[in-house]
């Protein structure tokens, strides 16, 4: 893969650049070519890392487990293509082949939420019973956006076209089309963002014990909470569902997951990149091979 020379920090307890059996693999992809409200992307990954050093402990007490005591890599920043998104995505997918072929999990930091079908093509080709959940503000289901059909509204719809409906959950939706709203529930795929109704869907979807890859979308939680994201919508979820949430994946065979949508720059107040920071520490913290 090609990665940015190296001039920033890496993510708090990351060993660099050694891919690792069984192990995390941190790699940055800030692109936000596709963004129609408000660019910043870019810097995700970046602003991510950069306040996880002195922003967040290394210790979780919600799961009592420590990065200090997992061993996880962090692979720097995708020298990444300006415009448009496709070659972009086509990167990222062969970046996260080269990851999944050393049987490590792709811990991906973006970037907007365009680039999440090339990671979860690459985990649907190693793992032909791939499930995704995906935890957003929005439904991600358009066809085309802006003339685009790799936009940032197209990310889900774009993961339909070789995944299976009854492999998805949408989980936190609350903005889109009359239209995207009525074909979640069609297939059952929209799950109010509490604990009690993702367990019960994760059962009845038969999801438990599948290989997963989970799709986070920063503005999943509410402005209030993460304000650095390119299109907010009120009446999302606070840290505290989140940690509820979390509970209910607890020993799941997560193969893989991305955190998009932080756009640092939004938030000079760097509360939304603590929170992705704490984020990315509670996922490496959740794998089942940590
Ligand atoms: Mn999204």
């Amino acid at each position: 893969m090609n990665l940015l020379p190296s001039n920033s920090s890496l993510f708090i307890g990351a060993t660099a650049n050694l891919i690792l059996k069984g192990k995390a693999a941190i790699l940055g992809c800030g692109y936000d070519g596709t963004t129609s409200f408000r660019p910043g992307t870019r810097r995700g990954p970046d602003g991510l890392r950069g306040v996880s050093d002195a922003g967040i402990e290394t210790y979780s007490p919600a799961q009592d487990r420590d990065l200090e005591e997992i061993q996880f890599t962090d692979l720097g920043n995708l020298d990444l293509p300006c415009g448009a998104p496709e070659p972009v995505i086509e990167d990222l997918y062969q970046a996260t082949r080269e990851i999944l072929a050393k049987d490590a999990i792709p811990a991906i930091i973006g970037g907007e939420h365009s680039i999440s079908p090339g990671p979860i093509l690459a985990a649907f080709e190693k793992y032909p019973d791939l499930a995704v959940v995906q935890f957003d503000a929005h439904a991600d289901l358009r066809e085309e956006w802006n003339g685009n059909r790799n936009s940032h509204a197209c990310a889900m719809r774009r993961v339909l076209d070789f995944l299976s409906q009854d492999r998805l959950l949408q989980v936190g939706i609350r903005s889109g089309t009359r239209e995207e709203f009525a074909e979640m529930k069609k297939g059952t795929r929209l799950v109010a963002a509490n604990a009690s109704s993702f367990a019960a869907a994760m059962k009845s979807k038969q999801l438990r014990g599948a290989p997963l890859y989970l799709t986070f979308d920063l503005d999943l939680f509410d402005p209030s909470l993460v304000s650095g994201t390119g299109t907010p919508e009120p009446g999302g979820i606070s840290w505290q569902t989140f940690e509820e949430l979390r509970d209910v994946l607890e020993g799941e065979n997560i193969i893989g997951f991305d955190i998009v949508e932080l756009a640092p720059t939004l938030d000079p107040s760097e509360n939304s990149s603590v929170v992705a920071a704490k984020l990315m520490r509670e996922l490496l913290l959740t794998l089942p091979t940590r």
